[in-house]
């Protein structure tokens, strides 16, 4: 089974960014095959390791053998050699079909190579592919050494039973060899399910430390509807929304928290939201939640954004403090904090916040005004980046907004 990215623990290289380039087919252009987000929603539908072998029972047990032959044994034997050759094909071009239809990583975006490394676990997607095959090549290899030997029968007698040996053997390689498939099963249902993000269309993506209020905003932002706790991590993935406005259509991602901590300690539900910070051309709307309630500190709350802020400053950026309701009930821990400015980051937020509360509804109508502004900016930075690519060749849009 594939582990899910609440509990895969490996480490990922957020920097690898090598590129497949190939012709497209249509005009015979090079396009960067990794620029392009969506094949995940490509891969082939996988059948399951019970169907494939009922299938390939029935379809192999109607080979009729060659017209014309007279004599019985042979007639017998060419009928077995040619049954036990169908069943192995039919076992295993499902299985070619499989390994030569996943995309290979190499060729995939760099933001849904690290949806892969996060989801499954380093390795793992390619081991799969790699058991799949393997069953494929000893399928084939078991099937035409069946098929020789029934081919070398003497009598009728010895070509039945060496075909009904031959098929006992081939189904027993292909059902012991079958969790490979259905790896393969749950590995596809879950890209399948990964969210879609056009990198071509703004996108807002809202970032800051766990139960701030992220998908709360997205909730009133978008179409988006994202679970909301009061509990930090109660999002664990990166989920899509859209915002449909003066006929534009813009995408909104809500991702999961990110605590204080240096980004190699992070776990790989923190690292999804970097992946979606590193490899996709976003804008960022910040979420500071200055009452605390949220169970982060102001301080800490502080250099986590610092820290983003540094790495990606270059985005369009909004900053929101949240749960502005809350803001004079409570007295934060760091309101006395020696630093200048944690204190003045605590009374006024960064510069430019909006104070915003989805509870009061104070401070929505502002905030979906500024969004759209943002996102207006972002259509104009994809726009300027797509032309340019046209000035200069094919470098990658996506890259240059990152
Ligand atoms: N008082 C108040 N509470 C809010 C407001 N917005 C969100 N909350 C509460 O804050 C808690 C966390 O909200 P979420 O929207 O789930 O926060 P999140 O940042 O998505 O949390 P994670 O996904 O766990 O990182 C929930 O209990 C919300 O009801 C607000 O404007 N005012
Ligand atoms: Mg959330």
């Amino acid at each position: 089974m594939c582990r899910r990215v609440h509990s895969a623990t490996s480490t990922v290289s957020l920097d690898d960014r090598s590129k497949a380039e190939l012709t497209d087919g249509s005009n015979g252009d090079i396009v960067h095959k990794s620029e392009m987000v969506g094949a995940f929603q490509r891969i082939p539908m996988v059948m399951p390791a019970t169907d494939i072998l009922m299938s390939a029972q029935r379809k192999s047990r109607n080979v009729p053998p060659t017209k014309g032959i007279t004599n019985i044994a042979k007639r017998e034997r060419n009928k077995g050699a040619k049954q036990l050759d169908a069943l192995m094909k039919e076992l295993s071009v499902p299985l070619r079909t499989y390994t030569e239809n996943f995309p290979r990583r190499r060729d995939l975006h760099p933001y849904e190579r690290s949806l892969i490394e996060l989801t499954f676990g380093e390795g793992y997607y390619e081991k799969v592919l790699g058991r799949v095959d393997a069953l494929r090549k000893k399928i084939n290899s078991v099937g035409k050494q069946q098929a020789s030997v029934c081919a070398k029968s003497l009598t009728k007698r010895e070509a039945e039973e060496r075909l009904t040996e031959g098929r006992k053997e081939l189904e027993e390689v292909f059902q012991r060899g079958q969790h490979a498939i259905e790896d393969l099963i749950d590995v596809a249902k879950a890209l399948r399910s990964m969210p879609v993000v056009d990198p071509h269309i703004p996108t807002l993506c809202l970032v800051g430390s766990p139960n701030v209020g992220k998908s709360s905003l997205v909730r009133i932002l978008s179409t988006g509807k994202p679970e909301v706790c009061s509990y930090p991590f109660t999002t664990r993935g990166i989920l899509m929304g859209h915002i449909v406005s003066n006929h534009e259509r813009f995408q909104v991602t809500d991702t999961p928290g990110l605590l204080t901590r240096h980004d190699d300690d992070r776990n790989n539900i923190e690292r999804l939201t970097l992946a979606v910070l590193s490899y996709l051309p976003i804008a960022v709307l910040y979420v500071h939640d200055l009452s605390e309630d949220c169970g982060t500190k102001v301080a800490d709350q502080y250099t986590t954004y610092m820290h983003i802020k540094e790495r990606f400053g270059d985005r369009l950026w909004i900053n929101v403090i949240s749960k502005c309701d809350l803001l004079d009930k409570v007295v934060p821990s760091s309101f006395d904090c020696d630093d200048d400015e944690v204190r003045r980051y605590r009374m006024f937020g960064p510069e430019d916040a909006i104070r915003v509360s989805v509870q009061s509804q104070i401070g929505t109508g502002e905030l979906k005004q500024r969004v759209h502004h943002l996102l207006t900016s972002q259509m104009a930075r994809i726009k300027d980046s797509k032309s340019e690519d046209g000035l200069q060749g094919s470098d990658s849009t996506v890259r240059r907004l990152t």
